[in-house]
């Protein structure tokens, strides 16, 4: 894992955009984020069974398993957007970046790589994308069924229920 301020300078979304100013732990905890490191499953297993998370799927980004419509999914999940429920991202290969949201609204960009483990609070806006591998094979797990549809930001979901308690909570994290 290694987290840095995204340089927010032109270019394809899967480079590094690497500012080479890190982000440090204790600045995305503050955020709500949990980082872990997990060489096996059964590590996962037991983060999953402490937190009650009942499901969890596969998934492989990459335009091998995905075909045509890779790039126009890779540009989906980097739309900024939230869900309603914690999210956890497990890598099993490959690597990934997920930028979020800091409480200035500037992008902290999170390098992702196997065994590399996140947990996100419902709430906190994001994004995701392959880099210039375009692989990323991760596990996603659920507390309930599936319910992890992305809500786009706008004011709508500026609005939303768990944006609102996100931010409540993440005063109260804040040193
Ligand atoms: C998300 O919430 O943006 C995703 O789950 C992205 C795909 S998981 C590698
Ligand atoms: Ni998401």
């Amino acid at each position: 894992m290694k987290a840095y301020w995204f340089d927010n300078l032109p270019g394809d979304q899967r480079e590094p955009h690497d500012s080479g100013r890190a982000v440090s732990p204790e600045t995305l905890k503050e955020l709500g984020i949990i980082y872990k490191h997990c060489p096996t499953v059964a590590d996962v297993d037991a983060i999953a069974s402490e937190r009650n998370y009942k499901n969890r799927d596969e998934i492989t980004v990459s335009p091998k398993t995905m075909g045509d419509v890779y790039e126009d999914k890779v540009k989906m999940f980097f739309h900024e957007h939230l869900h309603e429920d914690e999210e956890i991202r497990y890598i099993l290969n490959g690597a990934g970046y997920f930028d979020v949201r800091n409480e200035g609204d500037d992008w902290i960009r999170i390098r992702l790589e196997k065994e590399d483990l996140i947990i996100m609070p419902a709430g906190i806006y994001h994004r995701f994308t392959t880099d210039e591998q375009n692989f990323t094979n991760a596990m996603r797990l659920f507390k309930e069924d599936p319910k992890w549809t992305p809500l786009n930001r706008g004011e709508e979901t500026d609005r939303n229920h768990y944006r609102q308690e996100y931010l409540k909570t993440r005063q109260t994290l804040a040193v």
